[in-house]
């Protein structure tokens, strides 16, 4: 029987709810305690085990860890681009100081195995921007983007030093219709699908031609799962693989949901978010994610548009 118990710190956010339900489905309930902030889970996360903790409090993590016999993290707790724009202090010390308490967790010998997302954002202005490589100039220009640039660094760090065994992912920007995006500058190509169905009209916050990363939370989950399942020898990247799914604008995302409603307008008032857009690669290579561990994205922009919309249909009625 596996001895695998799963602690999920950032679980109410976007990918963390989504991640919660696959893990909870691979382990079981009982083995994935899902924590945030928040005293009471929300509905999605209330059929397992569930714990009210700050990722800077480590004497509580240490707590919960040692409660549950923990062995994984997966430490999703952060401050997005644009929020840690707005409160660049906070920003770095959630980001880098959540990420430092979770390493330790595994320096000192209480767990065994960490997920960190890093981000598309690692990369700035002067990075190609095509087909982005995994090695590459990386000088971003936002506070979200410089944690995860130097959390990058502390990963591989603590993995050489300690033998710490830390696996991540760059995440691109992630659609999903069963949680909702919270301050990032990807959050539009979720926003737009929801304004779609309820107003058939949406205002972009970024300009029409912001060409940006993006990948269905399926292939999302099944990135994140796949990197943490792998064998340890096949993860050689100790920093972050990139991983790519699709890379659009929002003028092609409002054509491919026109498709499917046709009175569908999109209106354009730029604000920061679209210089945070502007200062990130428009697509990415992933070949080192698929050589090493074998990563393939499955969704296209047509099926990410069908499925968004009929599943946010089904649940509207
Ligand atoms: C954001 O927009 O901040 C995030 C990201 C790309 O990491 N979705």
């Amino acid at each position: 029987m596996s001895s695998t118990n799963i602690l999920v710190v950032g679980a109410a956010g976007q990918i963390g709810t989504e991640l919660v339900i696959a893990l909870r489905e691979q382990y079981g309930s009982d083995r994935v305690v899902a924590s945030d902030l928040n005293p009471k889970p929300i509905d999605a996360l209330a059929n397992g085990p569930y714990e009210s903790i700050n990722v800077l409090d480590k004497h509580r993590l240490l707590e919960v860890v040692k409660s549950y016999k923990i062995t994984e993290i997966y430490q999703l707790a952060a401050l997005l681009s644009a929020t840690a724009e707005q409160k660049p202090a906070l920003g770095w010390d959630l980001n880098m100081n959540g990420l430092s308490n979770v390493l330790d967790l595994a320096r000192d010998g209480h767990i065994k195995r960490i997920f960190w997302p890093s981000s598309i954002a690692v990369f700035g202005p002067h990075t190609p921007k095509v087909k982005t490589p995994q090695r590459t100039i990386m000088e971003p220009t936002t506070v979200y983007g410089i944690t995860k640039v130097a959390g990058e660094s502390w990963c591989e760090y603590y993995n050489k030093r300690y033998g710490t065994d830390v696996r991540s992912v760059r995440y691109p920007g992630i659609v999903g219709y069963k949680s909702n995006p919270g301050g990032g500058t990807t959050d539009y190509a979720v926003h737009i699908f929801h304004e779609a169905i309820k107003n058939g009209t949406y205002e972009c916050f970024l300009s029409e031609q912001a060409a940006l990363p993006m990948m269905y939370m399926p292939d999302a989950i099944k990135a994140t799962l796949e990197i943490m399942n792998a064998p340890s020898d096949q993860i050689k990247l100790r920093t972050s693989y990139n991983i790519s799914g699709v890379s659009f604008t929002p003028d092609v995302l409002a054509e491919a949901i026109k498709q499917h409603i046709p009175d569908f307008t999109i209106s354009y008032n730029p604000d920061y978010r679209d210089g945070i857009a502007k200062s990130w690669p428009s697509s990415i290579d992933d070949s080192m994610a698929r050589e090493d561990w074998g990563w393939k994205p499955d969704y296209s922009l047509e099926r990410i548009v069908s499925d968004m919309l009929e599943h946010l249909r089904e649940k509207a009625v």
